[in-house]
């Protein structure tokens, strides 16, 4: 069946809007018919070649909603009009990642930049070319083939064009702080970066009970967004941040900083990593260049016991947690309504992300 996508050709590139050949469903896929997308910087990060797709062209999009239109054969639990989260991280639930509760790490999960499924396939073409699909998921496409371990099956009541940014942002930023930070009452967490990860961990910090809630942004309508969302605390600079934070702990420092920068830069884990007190937690959620190293100070890090903590969404468990942070909305415990700056057409993508990179987005969203 045909399908009109977002692709990038080369890199550095732009999306383009083409149409794509996409393959019958074959056992244990389902074709669904998109219902929204979000624009995650880390597509943005395929465009520039910081993370490098496995092959070109490449059908973007790894934040998405749908319904099944097409169920393949013999694959039981999924009917037509089923609605679907998307993960970007697949679970098969049968590797030692997924039987350890760590199915953020499951082995599937190798094939997120090489477009193609466990067995090299490429389920997708363009003018008989194969493509590959970001995440394995593609949802910068109206419809995707996607293999049902990436699917996430969802109450028909919650509207999916919300839903759709539990898939990567919130819980990337919410389980950052609430898993990978390990935020506990009373603790000084501080947020680095307030896009559509930084915001969400603003969200687990303050959920989790952290008393003072330091998110860092040079962008002033960011820091006003972060105050909606539970900051305590705004600063422009993470040495405002950090003295703050030192000012509020008896000179200690934070308990953890949270990295959610655009961008991922060494100096950023650098800050952080002077932010925190002995025995704290700087969270790397951030992406950077696939060749960007980190360094921070090894007397430190020996000395001061402070530990160095990455973090692919956000540590959570996709089967597990998506249906919760869709329980934690439906309760009003968690925002994502207010977390969507603006929507957009699938034809205006680049608009999307010229208004990202701004600094005008919280987060855009691609409504089909
Ligand atoms: C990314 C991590 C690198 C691959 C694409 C998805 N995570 C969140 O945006
Ligand atoms: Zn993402």
């Amino acid at each position: 069946m045909k399908t009109r996508g977002a692709v990038v050709r080369q890199t550095p590139g732009t999306w383009e809007i083409l149409e794509i050949d996409m393959d019958e469903p074959r056992q244990g896929e389902l074709v669904l018919d998109m219902v929204a997308s979000g624009l995650c910087h880390s597509d943005d990060h395929f465009c520039t070649g910081d993370l490098p797709p496995g092959i070109l062209p490449f059908a973007g999009g790894h934040e998405g909603a749908g319904i099944v239109r097409q169920v393949g054969p013999n694959t039981p639990g999924w009917e037509v009009g089923d609605h679907v989260v998307l993960s970007f991280l697949p679970g098969c639930g049968l590797c030692r990642w997924c039987a350890s509760g760590m199915q953020n790490l499951c082995d599937l999960g190798a094939n997120t930049l090489t477009g193609c499924r466990t067995d090299g396939s490429y389920r997708m073409r363009v003018n008989g070319q194969p493509i590959g699909q970001a995440a394995g998921i593609s949802t910068f496409c109206e419809q995707t083939l996607v293999d049902v371990s990436s699917c996430v099956k969802v109450d028909k009541d919650i509207p999916l064009e919300k839903a759709v940014l539990v898939g990567c942002g919130v819980g990337t930023g919410w389980g950052s702080a609430v898993n990978a930070a390990e935020t506990k009452p009373g603790h000084t967490t501080i947020v680095m970066g307030i896009g559509g990860i930084g915001i969400n961990a603003v969200q687990g910090a303050k959920h989790a009970g952290a008393t003072h809630v330091i998110a860092v942004d040079p962008i002033e309508f960011k820091r006003e967004m972060a105050q909606k969302m539970g900051a305590t605390h705004v600063f422009a600079s993470m040495d405002e941040a950090a003295d703050f934070a030192r000012s509020v702990t008896n000179g200690q420092g934070a308990d953890a900083a949270i990295v959610t920068t655009g961008i991922l830069k060494t100096e950023h884990v650098a800050q952080a990593f002077q932010a925190i007190r002995k025995a704290g937690t700087v969270v790397v959620t951030a992406v950077g260049n696939v060749n960007e190293e980190v360094r921070v100070p090894a007397f430190e890090l020996t000395l001061f016991q402070k530990r160095v903590q990455g973090a692919i969404f956000g540590a959570s468990s996709p089967s597990r947690d998506i249906p919760w942070m869709l329980r934690m909305y439906q309760s009003g415990q968690l925002c994502l309504d207010e977390l969507i700056t603006t929507t957009y057409r699938l034809e205006d993508i680049n608009q999307g992300y010229a208004d990202m990179h701004a600094g005008k987005n919280i987060r855009g969203v691609i409504v089909y």
